[in-house]
């Protein structure tokens, strides 16, 4: 429809309010009470146009066909202006020093040219609350227009936030009224983006002196990939904010992306290369610590011969430095022996997924999740590990969408759910096979869809026989009536979508896991069909899906084209004029068995805290010490650091040049903001050194000319470079051509397997690895905290170390009343394969019997706990399932 705006005419869209009107012709109009992202609300009267002879407020109002606005309209602007001032008297002078770019009201007041006094003292004395480490609230400069509130609740979904008080006394208030750092907010930040005074700001912006460049770049923490402004004063990273209208994100961040960046600048941040002389690392050199790396390769090369060395190349790299990694060792070396943090997380997903529909990756992208109208979220905390998908599942469940929880704890989502099915951890393949039972039995199929595009269906239909609602429901220990409910709640959804994480795939059989919730998907025709919404595994690192992609693995070329492929290692040999190996190379955990057998003598790790990270530590430590050199490229003196013969200091995602892709497969341009500190260097430097030492070129000498080499060799990346990513945004893979769309729904048309059909899969539940017995009678889960990302060498290095300090073990009242534990008292706790020392936190989220940690801190030796089972297709650790012994008391 059309609107004129003064002289102005622009097209909107049906349902367009005056307000979005007006900023579509380009005109400036307050509207302090306004967020684009949340439900108008017309309160602070600073949008009153006149339209079609009638004051409005423009925020409100919808727009009609041929309306005229006046934005002159003397009435309206009187009265608008009225309301500002009435604002402005109540302020202190130290409003106006909030620069006008942060400010709305500054630049209000400029707008309707209403004086500003420095000196003024506001009619209010309430203070300010510092108690939170990022989030400052100075209630004097709060002006009551709710928008902070409304994000919390609209975007966040978190309800932190209200306004309290009357009239001019109306103040935001976090929780019951408390300090803000004892209510519920998860720091987001969405509070203080969208303040239009500056009452809700942040330490690096309540410093007056402006910054002096932004950089839009890729989030370095979890696989979400939210599209990030950096802010620089000084050459260091003052403030972090959320891109307004980016692609993944839409404006929103975590406590992470969005704050955690002091570690950039933390005192023990590698700035040397570090070099083990009598037993003890020392500085030195970049040059001797490349000649150290280059001439001891080469020594276990000589002697030992190319498969002797294995490197583990890093998830939290960038895509650029694991092509030049993982061609590295191919060329120079002369082995695949490389590996990636995957197998640690979603390599079952990346089988699964394949096996089932023919390609290693999630479905359909995050927005598919906006008209989905029942999620199926199984093993995974998107409130706490996936924060902008968590609260993108909240708003849609608020808004009315059915939500079935698997999940043996009970998350901030399952305590929401219609259906929560607390499944003991291990029982996953049954589970689906009972959800599948009840789809077929009560035929909530779409039968033509399974006669076109699959296969096994018969099969699969034979199998599930073996399980009716009560046989699941005995093996999961859930109840029947609410596994037929779920079951139902999937069944008849018309846009059914599957979310899921480690819960699915850490276990002895979660790639079978993944297979059989695939199934689900397909039986229901929920997957490569138009409107569907598909199945989305929520990848974990920043980069852990394009570090397979870049064929950072054993066994597999970029793109995931095999190694055992004659003609695809030929294309690869041609281009990069060294053979490549034909035999696929060891995964990361029989790395560390062939290290403690002495045919692995050189390990390469790249950005991986293998001792805090992978399981049962204390063989990855043996692993190490057995090995004649281990090489650590990190940011930190990380505990891989501790065990490494040369150490290398990284620059971190905040400091470099390259591309990540995101958990939807979107390839996302990483650019730098800082430069790294003293002698840090990118990975990407370092490989290319280290070849050079060893008298090779690998070629591509910027991360623009890698990701082009990459492009040129694998066709479903064809159609990816930098310059296309600078000039567009991201794109996902597959990307055929230069000028084709990246493929954000899969299988439209036919599955990526070889005959076009995805294949359903029969498979039986099969015990987990461990099981709890009289000698270790509870069962340890492990996982993840909202503060904290993965080994916490960044987290812990910033204030979220104030906000999280310390690991607990979170046992049920029950079974503390029993061990004589209370909240807060040490406690012992031993497996099999180690023992950890932690603190008790009494919790009825976790069931009796079952115990849950994660691995952020390293004084906390989860992993001493855990044990060497792995997921028989893909070696993936059983971190879900440790049966342990809990004892009062410290070791
Ligand atoms: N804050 C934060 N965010 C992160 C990370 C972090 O460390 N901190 N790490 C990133 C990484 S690398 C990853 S891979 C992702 C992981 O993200 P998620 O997969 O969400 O993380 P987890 O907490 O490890 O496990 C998810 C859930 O699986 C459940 N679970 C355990 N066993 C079973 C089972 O047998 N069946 C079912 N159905 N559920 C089970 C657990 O109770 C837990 O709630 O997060 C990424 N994001
Ligand atoms: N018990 C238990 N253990 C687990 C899991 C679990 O659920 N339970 N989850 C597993 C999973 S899913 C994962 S993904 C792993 C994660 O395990 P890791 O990959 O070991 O953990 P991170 O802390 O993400 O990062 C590894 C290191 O990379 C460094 N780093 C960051 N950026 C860069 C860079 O650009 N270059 C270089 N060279 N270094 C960099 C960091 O400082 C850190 O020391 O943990 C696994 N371990
Ligand atoms: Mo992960």
């Amino acid at each position: 429809m059309r609107v004129h705006v003064d002289v102005t005419t622009v097209d909107v869209p049906e349902g367009a309010t005056v307000l979005e009107s007006v900023r579509a012709a380009g005109a400036e109009l307050p509207a302090l009470c306004h967020d684009d992202r949340v439900s108008p609300r017309g309160s602070c009267r600073t949008c009153l146009v006149g339209a079609d002879g009638r004051v409005v407020a423009a925020c409100t109002t919808p727009a009609v066909d041929g309306m005229r606005v006046s934005l002159a309209d003397p009435v309206a602007r009187g009265a608008a202006r009225g309301a500002l001032e009435l604002v402005v008297s109540e302020l202190p002078g130290r409003a106006w020093d909030v620069p006008a770019e942060r400010s709305e009201l500054v630049r209000a007041c400029a707008c309707f040219g209403i004086p500003t006094d420095r000196s003024a003292r506001g009619g209010h004395q309430r203070g300010v609350d510092h108690s939170h480490p990022y989030v400052k609230l100075d209630r004097d400069l709060c002006i009551a227009c709710g928008r902070c509130v409304a994000v919390c609740a609209e975007v966040q979904g978190t309800f932190a936030l209200d306004l309290t008080g009357r009239g001019f006394d109306t103040v935001v208030t976090p929780g019951d009224g408390g300090s803000w750092v004892s209510s519920p907010c998860v720091g987001c930040g969405g509070c203080v983006d969208s303040c239009p005074t500056g009452a809700l700001s942040e330490p690096g912006l309540l410093d007056p002196r402006p910054t002096t460049s932004t950089t839009t770049t890729t989030c370095g923490y979890c696989g979400v990939g939210c599209t990030l402004d950096v802010h620089v004063r000084d050459g260091e990273v003052a403030a972090v904010t959320p891109t307004r209208g980016a692609p993944v994100n839409r404006g929103h961040a975590c406590v992470k992306g969005r704050f955690a960046h002091g570690f950039t600048r933390a005192e023990d941040r590698l700035t040397t290369p570090l070099v083990r002389r009598d037993g003890r690392l020392v500085p030195t050199t970049w040059d001797d610590a490349v000649r150290t790396v280059a001439h001891r390769l080469a020594a276990v090369r000589d002697r030992h011969g190319p498969d002797a060395i294995a490197m583990i190349s890093s998830a939290r790299a960038t895509n650029e430095e694991n092509y030049l990694a993982q061609k590295f060792v191919r060329t120079v070396i002369g082995t695949n022996n490389v590996d990636n943090c995957s197998r640690l997380c979603h390599a079952p997903s990346a089988t699964g997924l394949s096996a089932s529909f023919g390609l290693a990756g999630g479905t359909n992208p995050l927005d598919d999740l906006d008209h989905t109208d029942c999620v199926l979220l199984v093993g995974a905390n998107p409130t706490d590990a996936h924060p902008v998908v968590g609260a993108r599942i909240k708003q849609r469940v608020l808004a009315g969408a059915r939500l079935v929880v698997v999940d043996p704890r009970r998350t901030e989502l399952a305590a929401l759910a219609d259906v929560h099915l607390q499944a003991v951890p291990g029982s996953n393949v049954a589970v689906f096979n009972g959800l599948a039972h009840v789809l077929i039995t009560e035929d909530h199929l779409d039968h033509d869809f399974l006669d076109r595009r699959t296969t096994g269906f018969d099969a699969l239909a034979e199998l599930v026989r073996d399980y009716p609602p009560d046989t699941t429901a005995e093996i999961a220990g859930v109840r029947a009536a609410d596994l037929v409910a779920a079951a139902r709640l999937f069944g008849q959804a018309r846009h059914p979508a599957i979310v899921y994480g480690l819960g699915v795939t850490e276990h002895r059989h979660g790639t079978d896991g993944v297979r059989t919730l695939a199934n689900l998907a397909l039986l229901r025709g929920a997957v490569g069909t138009p409107g569907c919404c598909g199945i989305l595994p929520l990848r974990g690192q920043n980069n852990v899906q394009g570090a397979s992609d870049m064929g950072a693995l054993p066994d597999l070329l970029p793109g995931y084209q095999p190694v055992t492929d004659a003609a695809v290692r030929d294309r690869f040999s041609a281009a990069w004029g060294r053979p490549v190996p034909e035999r696929p190379g060891l995964r990361i955990p029989q790395m560390f068995d062939a290290a403690i057998a002495g045919e692995v003598r050189a390990i390469h790790v790249i950005g991986e805290n293998v001792v805090q990270s992978d399981p049962n530590a204390e063989h990855v430590r043996a692993a190490l010490r057995a090995c004649d050199l281990v090489v650590c490229h990190d940011v930190f003196p990380s505990r891989t650091a501790e065990h490494a013969d040369v150490v290398l200091p990284a620059a971190s995602f905040l400091e470099k040049d390259g591309t990540f892709v995101n958990f939807d497969r979107r390839f996302q341009r990483v650019r730098p903001a800082v430069s790294p500190p003293g002698g840090a260097a990118s990975d990407f430097a370092v490989l290319h050194r280290i070849a050079h030492a060893l008298g090779a070129d690998l070629g591509c000498p910027t991360p623009a000319d890698a990701l082009a080499e990459c492009a040129a060799l694998t066709p479903v990346f064809a159609g990816l470079s930098h310059q296309r990513l600078d000039a567009g945004g991201p794109l996902h893979w597959p990307c055929r051509a230069p000028d084709q769309p990246g493929e954000a729904v899969l299988h439209l048309d036919r599955f990526a397997t070889p005959d076009g059909r995805a294949a359903l899969a029969a498979l039986p539940h099969l015990p987990p690895g461990e099981q709890p017995d009289g000698e270790f009678p509870y069962l340890l889960i492990t996982g993840r905290r909202l503060e904290h990302h993965n080994t916490g060498s960044m987290t812990r290095r910033t204030p979220n170390a104030e906000l999280l300090p310390a690991e607990a073990l979170e046992i049920h009242p029950t079974d503390a009343a029993h061990l004589r534990v209370v909240d807060g008292a040490d406690v012992t706790v031993t497996s099999r394969w180690g023992r950890a020392a932690l603190t008790a936190h009494l919790t009825r989220d976790v069931v009796p019997g079952q115990v849950f940690a994660a691995f952020h801190f390293p004084g906390a030796t989860v992993n001493d706990l855990t044990s060497p089972h792995t997921d028989t297709a893909t070696g993936c650790p059983e971190y879900k399932v440790t049966a342990v012994q809990v004892r009062p008391g410290p070791p």
